[in-house]
């Protein structure tokens, strides 16, 4: 992609390439079995999840995410957990906000 793309831009593009990076590696490529998706999360997000160290926490997300009980994970079965992680950073974020003193804004 350009460079001048926005920070955005750049990071739903970066959401998107984690997904195919892992699940490329292994028989699907637009799938990820469940060492694959195990390698991501631990690789990826042992540091926003819990339990990604553990084979049983692991594996009782991806039961969770697994709408067509395939037992691989799709994108949009990836992005389900993204949009899980989002909303956990959301509602901290919002926390952060209303404890931060009022920057002051004008016509307000
Ligand atoms: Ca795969
Ligand atoms: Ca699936």
């Amino acid at each position: 992609m350009a460079s001048s793309c926005s920070e955005l831009e750049k990071s739903i593009e970066v959401l998107v390439r984690n997904f195919y990076k892992y699940a490329e590696k292994k028989g699907e490529k637009d799938k990820m079995t469940k060492k694959e998706f195990r390698k991501m999360v631990g690789s990826e997000l042992n540091h926003i999840l819990t339990n990604t160290q553990s084979k049983e926490g692991v594996d009782k997300l991806i039961k969770s995410l697994d709408a067509d009980e395939d037992g691989k994970i799709s994108f949009d079965e990836y992005w389900t957990l993204i949009g899980e992680i989002a909303k956990k950073l959301s509602q901290q974020i919002s926390l952060q906000i209303q404890d931060a003193p009022q920057s002051s804004q004008p016509g307000n």
